[in-house]
């Protein structure tokens, strides 16, 4: 079997940035939610980034009955027990922009040492159609910086400086973030998938 249209369920246009290019020559068609009339908002009730990454795929897969790839993702913090964790996207309250959320985490790590500013993003993908929903994961190492910096990427990438650098993924850009995202790990895997039922 080979899947040749992909639709992409994600509102989240940074997301759509990073995964569509990696995509390209994999899928024939890739479709996201400005191809529909009306969009599919996916109440994330999942208790982990699993079940909220196969919750958005399978609802939306209902809806367009095309292979449909979705992405859970966030980020966690050792010295937060793992916060913000699934609730990344609303850390500061439903609604929340990036900024706020951002200075949120810092408010919150103000008095923590470097050393102790451990954290990880991760990603799920899930694959739904009309088999048995797949899964693939993704997750990059690094630590919380002390102040923002940079302006590439979006969400918490000005705080994120990943193992080995000492900038964030925000100032490292995208060709470098690309290298060793958790969304670009989890998404080599779901490339890996495509390509062996091809
Ligand atoms: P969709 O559910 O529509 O895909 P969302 O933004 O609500 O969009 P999530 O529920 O998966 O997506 O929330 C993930 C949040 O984690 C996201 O809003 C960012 O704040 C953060 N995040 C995930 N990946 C990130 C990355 O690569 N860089 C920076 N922040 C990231």
């Amino acid at each position: 079997m080979m899947i040749q249209e992909l639709f992409i369920a994600t509102h989240n246009e940074g997301k759509i940035g990073e995964i569509i290019p990696l995509l390209n020559n994999i899928v024939k068609r890739v479709y996201s939610f400005i191809d529909l009339s009306e969009t599919i908002f996916v109440k994330e009730t999942g208790n982990t980034f699993e079940e909220n990454a196969i919750l958005k795929a399978e609802t939306v897969f209902k809806h367009t009955n095309i292979f449909t790839l979705a992405d859970d993702s966030g980020l966690e913090v050792d010295e937060l027990e793992g916060a913000p964790g699934v609730l990344s996207a609303r850390f500061a309250g439903e609604n929340s922009s990036d900024e706020e959320n951002n200075a949120k985490l810092l408010e919150m790590l103000k008095d923590i040492p470097e050393s102790l500013r451990k954290a990880r993003f991760k990603c799920v993908m899930a694959l739904a159609g009309p088999d048995k929903t797949r899964t693939f994961y993704g997750s990059v190492e690094g630590k919380i910086a002390v102040s923002s910096a940079g302006f590439h990427g979006f969400g918490y990438d000005p705080l994120f400086i990943p193992a080995g650098y000492d900038r964030t993924f925000a100032e490292l850009g995208k060709d470098i973030k690309a290298e060793m995202s958790h969304r670009s790990r989890a998404l080599a895997k779901v490339t890996g998938f495509l390509k062996s039922i091809a």
